[in-house]
């Protein structure tokens, strides 16, 4: 009788041997697994194949036969190895597993987690070596590495960040993850909150289609209006996507705000003529992502002297393509960042990405859909703890430096 083998893949082992378990039942018996797909900033998914033998066609009645010596009980991972190559085992005789499948699967999970951990640690050393790096870290430092690859940040940044702490404050890995920190908090500026009280501000939000700009926009004029009691206006220059203006114009009427549209760049003068007398106007604008798309928009925002432009982008979307939607928004010379979608974003570090292209303050985060509750200014200490996270140093050698 052969074994019954069937091959799963999953985001993680937890998932892969709850399929096993679904699909073969308790008795199945893992043959193999593997991590498939992925790279540094995709996941990489779990391949296991299991086994289970097929159930036991009902016996027929045995003709009455001396007494024969049972065979030797084998079970568990032994009696699957060699799948369908064991001399066959009478159905009837065939001894059934230790009554604990629970057992057996956590095993194999212990046994799983340890196997993929390793392939990981290989990929990421690897990853470091394809880099070109003169960098080689020990392996309590390669930790701290590895525990920043998985905030999100990506592998150049890391290195970087590593080779200049160790270069200015020594290599001790305690001392190294002060020193990232150090000059996370250096590149990680907040700037005021925009919804404060202050003088006149015109501010215009950019940036790619759907980051949340509409939202983030409504936001800040709520928070504006309740907190600092500014007067606030609202202007949209999205006339490109149906349904964008009334966007604008329905949270303006819901907080009883002024709100205009302009096709051109001479109605969003004339428009900002209009709210002359308002503390804050703010700006809407349509999505962009091509890149002469991008200038047009700069010429038409240009043309209203004094005008601030917040580029939003999306946290959620990972620090290759925020490096990217950074590069190509570098262009309209943003004067502050604001990062959106941070509950979606799992590896919120690589916001850091963004800060090469576009070295701005960050006016404001937001982490969610509900205006006004889900936006926040953060502190320089909060911005390098989203970024860093949290991480336990141990206690280490030195990172030495190889020469090529
Ligand atoms: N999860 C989450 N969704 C958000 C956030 N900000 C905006 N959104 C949602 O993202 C979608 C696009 O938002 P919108 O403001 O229209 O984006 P725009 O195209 O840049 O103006 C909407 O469904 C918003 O509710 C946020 O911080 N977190
Ligand atoms: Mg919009």
């Amino acid at each position: 009788m052969t074994a019954m083998v069937k091959t799963f893949r999953a985001r993680d082992t937890r998932s892969a041997l709850a399929a096993v378990k679904a699909a073969l039942g308790p008795d199945a018996v893992i043959l193999s697994t593997q991590e498939v797909g992925g790279g540094l900033f995709k996941k990489p998914e779990i391949e296991v194949t299991a086994a289970v033998e097929p159930p036991a066609p009902p016996a027929p009645t045995p003709p009455p036969q001396p007494a024969a010596p049972a065979p030797a009980a084998v079970h568990g991972r032994a009696r699957y190895a060699g799948a369908g190559l064991e001399p066959p085992v009478p159905p009837n005789l065939t001894p059934k597993p230790p009554p604990d499948p629970q057992g057996v699967v956590a095993d194999e999970l212990i046994a799983l987690r340890s196997v993929v951990e390793s392939m990981r640690q290989q990929m990421r050393q690897q990853a470091l070596r394809d880099s070109g790096s003169s960098l080689r870290f020990p392996e309590p430092v390669m930790r701290l590495y590895e525990h920043l690859l998985s905030r999100g940040i990506e592998a150049s940044v890391a290195e970087e960040l590593l080779r200049l702490s160790a270069g200015a404050h020594g290599t001790q890995p305690g001392q190294l993850w002060h020193s990232v920190r150090e000059l996370l908090s250096e590149r990680l500026v907040p700037s005021r909150a925009p919804w404060l009280g202050g003088q006149r501000r015109v501010i215009a939000l950019v940036g790619p289609t759907g980051v949340g700009k509409t939202t983030t926009l409504a936001k800040m004029a709520a928070r504006a209006l309740m907190e600092s009691k500014l007067k606030v206006a609202l202007v949209t220059v999205d006339t490109y996507r149906v349904g964008a203006a009334d966007q604008v114009a329905r949270y303006g009427a819901m907080m009883n705000v002024p709100t205009r549209v302009a096709h051109d760049a001479h109605e969003l003068a004339r428009s900002l003529e209009a709210y002359a007398g308002a503390d804050l106007v703010l700006v809407d604008t349509a999505g962009r992502s091509r890149q002469d798309e991008i200038a047009r928009q700069a010429e038409l925002l240009r043309v209203v002297p004094g005008i601030d432009l917040y580029l939003c982008l999306s946290a959620a979307t990972g620090g290759r393509e925020l490096l990217a939607a950074g590069k190509r928004f570098s262009a309209l010379k943003p004067s502050r960042l604001i990062f959106t979608k941070l509950d979606e974003a799992a590896e919120p570090g690589g916001i850091i990405s963004a800060l090469g292209p576009v070295g701005r303050p960050i006016a404001c985060v937001t982490n969610g859909q509900r205006v006004p509750d889900d936006i926040h200014a953060l502190t320089t200490a909060q911005l390098v703890e989203l970024v860093a996270g949290r991480f336990e140093p141990p206690a280490a050698p030195s990172v030495t430096q190889v020469e090529h």
